[in-house]
């Protein structure tokens, strides 16, 4: 996907990657590739990372994969039948959630991190509906480090669209996309550099 490939036509507005059900943008790049190593190094030194768990069918699940969980207020946040005690925002997570507040006009308080440390961690078919979010908020996840392929599909039709979430980049979900389309980073046996994916997100509080 080229820089022109992200716009409608001329007056740059974003194309919508979902074709019915729900929005998606995909916004590119919004920090340069220096900046974009900067806030990986920070993400990975200073955040609070541990293994994320689920139930799964009544089994307690313990994911490879990592996760680090921050809000405006010390609020619980329940999925997969586990609930998270969210922390205090550092001070550089506040500035890089400011970042991406500038980028899409949306306005988070609280924030999701994933840590992969390879291709071989992902997350499946799943959705962000959680009673704990606004309904048909807005999610802006804000990827760094290695290149991973994300993908929707429809719930009811099956249809699937696709990209590459470069290091750096933005994308926006938002409207009706979690009630109507699931999502996942599928795992991958490619080499693959370790990725930190800053959801951020407006709970309801
Ligand atoms: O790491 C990603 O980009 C996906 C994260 C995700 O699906 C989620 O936090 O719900």
């Amino acid at each position: 996907m080229t820089y022109t490939d992200l716009f409608e036509n001329d007056d740059m507005k974003l194309i919508n990657l979902l074709p019915q059900d729900g929005e998606a943008y995909y916004h590119g790049k919004i920090v340069d590739t220096a900046t974009a190593d900067m806030y990986l190094a920070k993400c990975l030194s200073k955040l609070s990372w541990e293994h994320d768990r689920a139930f799964i069918y009544g089994k307690e699940i313990v994911t490879k994969r990592k996760i680090a969980w921050y809000a405006d207020k010390p609020v619980s946040y329940t999925y997969s039948g586990y609930t998270k005690m969210a922390l205090a925002w550092p001070n550089f997570l506040r500035g890089m959630k400011q970042r991406v507040e500038g980028e899409c006009g949306e306005v988070f308080n609280s924030c999701l991190g994933n840590f992969y440390s390879s291709g071989e961690e992902g997350m499946s078919w799943h959705s962000d509906a959680e009673k704990d979010l606004v309904e048909n908020g807005a999610i802006g996840a804000l990827s760094l480090g290695g290149e991973r392929k994300f993908a929707f599909k429809h719930r009811q039709t099956g249809e699937s669209v696709s990209l590459v979430l470069a290091h750096g980049s933005l994308l926006i979900m938002k409207g009706a996309t979690q009630k109507n389309w699931l999502h996942s980073l599928p795992k991958t046996k490619r080499d693959i550099e370790p990725r930190v994916s800053l959801t951020f997100r407006q709970m309801r509080f």
